[in-house]
């Protein structure tokens, strides 16, 4: 097809699907309806746990929301690149490091791909990672506490999309960057951008207990590196990227970067990158970037800046990339469970090419070279090629596995789900999505085992579906019955923000790790105290310390006297209690950050500075006993010049 065809037939479909969804919600829409024992399978009694956790990306909110399947049910919505003054993340002393950046303070970031780690190709409970699209991060959740515990920066990106997918053991979690930038950055024309943009891609190293650091990056040509995915069983060592903007266009990419009818998936054999760095075949780059990591046990963040970074060129080192040519803007690239086949999803493609690993091995040896990019070989596109799956279907995006030698195919423009065969590439059944299906998610699904039970389609537009609040409905999740041979939908529920990705995986393997005490002996805060009679004020020039406690149902100190204009006052607030569910919040007039949602066992800090004469109230805001209403105090303001003596109490004998 022809571009300009291309397009238009792209634009009449969309306006093809919003017509058709502006009727009703109703009949026409029930399509794949799993009949009325629908309602029963997604059913969880009150009390009753679901059979997985879902972790869905927040996109545009920044944040990761944690869902029940099968019944929808949100749980939890944990605070990653942005702020949150719910839980005063960003807001409080203790965490405002953990969004420090190169840039500075950064309060806001677009979040798409939870990636949870693995253990010999399996998720495994422990982490949770998550990129920031914006300003290039890569964050990492603790599954035992569903707390953001660190956060990296990498450097010579731009726009952190194809991010941050795992290696089998979690050796490594990659990361392309989506727009090439120069490397490094400086002042240029911008039509100068055709060879002389850079697009890095970064290999940050796991350890053991999960700390991360960037261990090497490769510097690719000036494309656009949209999605990965790492090789598993016969494949484990590569990692795979799509790229497309193999035109190196700066504008009107719409049309500018679609002109090419194949770009490429670059292969990196990461194994051959390790050898090189460790025989010193690297340049050693100078830098900036920000590695933020939170202290289980002071609860707090440090923010630590480091300044050069390992650089490898791969047209000085044969063997180390290939490019797979793929036909039409691939976006998402799926391995299945084996490791043998690497999906590429051509979003302006009504087929999907899929690569063959042991082909792209044997054109490797053979030499089986199209073309060349940059020193980079181009393997022949029919010597790697192991099948086409015709689908009938438009603008395919992301691909998942059930495990039992099926693929699951989301296609945007034409909003559907294909169920296909892998190696035969028969296509076995299709479900239609409401509306304009982005990923999908199958628990483990872009594993070496996948839980093949459910498969949940994230829309991007739900008109019609739900009552209306306004403009721009929230994005959604259906969940289909993946079982049986015909999918079959089951449930559609709201999302928080836009959900790009998310990965799921079984209940048990998470849930029995929880931890459910925090021991007040394990508190190493600087500002901890661990009894009321350690409660106390301090003032050190214009800066107040209050070292102060919370137990049901009141604060210690709960008066206080002294305390004047222009004063930076924190409240190091210590909770006491040690049972996982009794949070006490705390918050005070006029203060211009957020409350404190301090966690049990834990201790965290506001900053509050009055700016004006007056008594000012502060309370618990968790309704945590009968008597919380009661849990309150009062703050003295005086004057800049008085003499105020600086006094704090609980209870009457002063
Ligand atoms: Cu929305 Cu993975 Cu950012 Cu595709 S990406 S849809
Ligand atoms: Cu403590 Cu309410």
């Amino acid at each position: 097809m022809k571009l300009s065809t291309l397009r238009n037939f792209l634009f009449a479909s969309i306006g093809l699907l919003v017509i058709a969804s502006c009727g009703n919600g109703g009949d026409g829409s029930k399509g794949a309806l799993g009949g009325d024992d629908a309602a029963s399978k997604v059913y969880v009694a009150p009390g009753e746990y679901d059979d997985f956790y879902a972790f869905l990306s927040g996109g545009f909110s920044g944040q990761v929301s944690v869902m029940g399947l099968p019944s929808g049910r949100l749980l939890k919505v944990i605070p990653v690149f942005s702020v949150d003054a719910e839980k005063a993340w960003g807001f409080n002393e203790e965490t405002k490091p953990m969004l420090e950046t190169s840039m500075g303070f950064l309060p806001w970031d677009d979040s798409h791909h939870p990636e949870l780690s693995q253990t010999d190709g399996v998720p495994d409970g422990r982490w949770l990672f998550i990129n920031a699209n914006n300003t290039p991060r890569i964050a990492r959740i603790d599954l035992t506490t569903f707390e953001t515990v660190e956060i990296i920066e990498l450097p010579n990106s731009g726009g952190n999309h194809s991010s941050p997918f795992t290696t089998e053991n979690t050796e490594y979690v990659v990361a392309g960057t989506r727009f090439a930038v120069p490397v490094p950055q400086k002042d240029m024309p911008l039509n100068e951008y055709k060879g002389n943009f850079k697009g890095a891609l970064s290999f940050v190293k796991v350890a053991d207990d999960g700390k991360m650091d960037l261990a090497f990056q490769i510097l690719m040509p000036g494309y656009d590196y949209d999605l990965a995915h790492s090789g598993k069983g016969v494949s484990h060592g590569w990692t795979f990227f799509t790229c497309y903007n193999t035109e190196e266009s700066n504008t009107l990419m719409e049309v500018e970067a679609s002109k090419h009818d194949k770009d490429f998936i670059a292969a990196v054999n990461w194994k051959l990158a390790e050898q090189i760095v460790a025989e010193g075949g690297y340049e050693e780059m100078p830098t900036s970037y920000r590695s933020n990591f939170y202290d289980e046990h002071t609860h707090t963040g440090t923010s630590t800046e480091i300044k050069t970074v390992k650089v490898i060129k791969p047209e000085d080192h044969p063997g180390l990339v290939y490019f797979l040519p793929t036909p039409k803007s691939p976006h998402g690239v799926d391995v299945n469970p084996t490791g043998e086949y690497i999906v590429g999803n051509g979003k302006l493609s009504a087929e999907l090419t899929v690569h063959s690993f042991k082909k792209m091995l044997a054109a490797i040896e053979n030499e089986d070279f199209e073309d060349e990019k940059y020193g980079i070989p181009v393997l022949s596109f029919d010597k790697v090629v192991a099948g086409v799956v015709k689908s009938t279907g438009l603008g395919p995006l992301h691909t998942e596995f059930d495990g039992k030698g099926n693929a699951y195919t989301t296609f945007f423009i034409s909003s559907e789900v294909i169920k296909w065969k892998v190696g035969t590439w028969e296509v076995l059944d299709r479900a239609p999505c409401y509306y304009s299906v982005g990923h999908l998610m199958i628990p483990g699904g872009d594993s070496k085992k996948p839980w093949g039970k459910y498969m949940i389609a994230l829309n991007k537009i739900t008109k019609d579906r739900y009552l209306p609040t306004g403009p721009e409905m929230s994005q959604s999740a259906q969940l289909f019955d993946i079982s049986g041979e015909k999918m079959k939908l089951l449930l559609d529920f709201p999302t928080v923000g836009e959900p790009h990705y998310a990965q799921g995986i079984a209940a048990e393997v998470i849930a029995k790790n929880s931890k459910k005490f925090y021991k007040l002996e394990d508190n190493k805060h600087a500002y901890a105290i661990k009894t009321e009679e350690e409660a106390k004020v301090v003032r050190e020039g214009k800066d107040v310390h209050v070292y102060m406690t919370s137990i049901r149902s009141h604060f210690a100190p709960d008066n206080i006297e002294g305390i004047k204009v222009g004063d930076k006052v924190y409240f190091h607030v210590t909770n006491l209690e040690q049972d996982f569910d009794v949070p006490h919040g705390f918050a005070i007039m006029g203060m211009r950050n957020s409350e404190l949602l301090i966690m049990p066992g834990q201790t965290e800090t506001l900053l509050w500075e009055p700016k004006s004469i007056g008594v000012y109230p502060m309370y618990c805001t968790d309704f945590c006993s009968a008597l919380h209403q009661e849990m309150q105090g009062y703050v003295r303001v005086s004057a800049k010049n008085s003499n105020t003596e600086l006094k704090w109490w609980v209870g009457l004998d002063e």
